[in-house]
């Protein structure tokens, strides 16, 4: 942004923005490479990025927010870390008129008109791919599928939403399943593998046939419990992870997991464009969607070397 002056809130005038980015936190390498990525980007453009990390807290993200309104930034991007309570603090910017931006994460339907447009995943989607493979995988399974669900933090976007595109395929694909259980793992490794140890005290593992874990963390963490309970996962148990990452990729080289969805937090390139559009006052679609595949067991070694996280 420009040096002095009392224009800040114009942003400079070579055309410099200052953003405010409200980031969910530092949870997984995924986060840390989207983190790095929006860094990066606006940088290399020539921005002013105020960068606070809420450590997964709703409440330090609406202060950050509420600081980037009182700094008069030119745009304020957040990642809501869950998808309600947004309503007040998203009026507040507008009154201001600021406008927000959502990266990755997103919030309710009723507050679609306080913010201008959002960048990142359809979660859905992903939840889809992941329930085409396990429908595809055990339609042949007679006695019935019985599956563990690690979640991602409760009531965020992520976990809702590949929650529901998971489920909502196996159903339209008819195939007999059991929810044996289904917990939030927080998508941090600790708590995935603390949250697997206690599916196994309660269930075993004898006769569960699918883990999906909602991210690559909490995926690797419950193989360590898988393992620590002399099971072999990938085998005893198949599992699907979300992301992507190295980690996650070598886990299914070594054949301890058997499909990814990938979810990609490289976009900061992306979002600068997207922001500066908006501080520019141009129309934008109410959503923009990052590019993802899916890969099975034959794709993971090919695919390794090509994983940025
Ligand atoms: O999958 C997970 C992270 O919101 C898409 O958040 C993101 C998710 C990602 O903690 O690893």
């Amino acid at each position: 942004a420009c040096g002095g002056g009392d224009d800040d809130a114009e942003g400079g005038a070579d055309g410099s923005l200052v953003i405010g980015f409200a980031q969910v936190g530092a949870e997984s390498a995924w986060r840390t490479a989207n983190s790095a990525s929006v860094q990066a980007a606006a940088e290399a453009a020539g921005h002013e990025l105020k960068f606070v990390d809420a450590q997964q807290d709703q409440e330090k993200q609406i202060s950050a927010v509420r600081d980037f309104i009182n700094q008069q930034v030119d745009v304020i991007v957040l990642a809501p870390v869950v998808e309600t309570g947004w309503t007040e603090v998203l009026q507040e910017a507008e009154d201001a008129g600021i406008p927000v931006v959502l990266a990755d994460r997103g919030v309710e339907a009723a507050d679609e008109d306080l913010y201008v447009t959002r960048l990142g995943s359809d979660f859905a989607e992903e939840g889809r791919k992941a329930g085409t493979w396990a429908a595809e995988t055990f339609a042949d399974d007679a006695d019935g599928t019985r599956i563990l669900e690690l979640q991602g933090t409760t009531g965020s976007a992520p976990a809702n939403d590949r929650k529901a595109g998971f489920f909502e395929v196996l159903d339209a694909e008819g195939l007999d399943y059991e929810i044996v259980d289904s917990q939030s793992g927080n998508f941090t490794a600790e708590e995935g593998k603390a949250v697997m140890e206690t599916f196994i005290t309660t269930h075993g593992l004898d006769g569960i046939d699918l883990l999906y874990a909602h991210n690559d963390e909490m995926g690797l963490g419950a193989i360590q419990a898988i393992e620590e309970s002399g099971k072999v996962p990938g085998t005893d148990i198949q599992i699907i992870i979300v992301d992507g990452s190295k980690a996650g990729f070598q886990a299914g080289v070594d054949g301890k997991l058997n499909y990814i969805v990938e979810c990609n937090p490289v976009f900061g390139d992306q979002l600068m464009d997207v922001v500066e559009q908006v501080a520019n006052g141009d129309s934008l679609e109410k959503f923009t969607a990052v590019e993802e595949s899916a890969f099975d067991a034959s794709q993971f070694e090919a695919e390794l070397p090509n994983r940025q996280f």
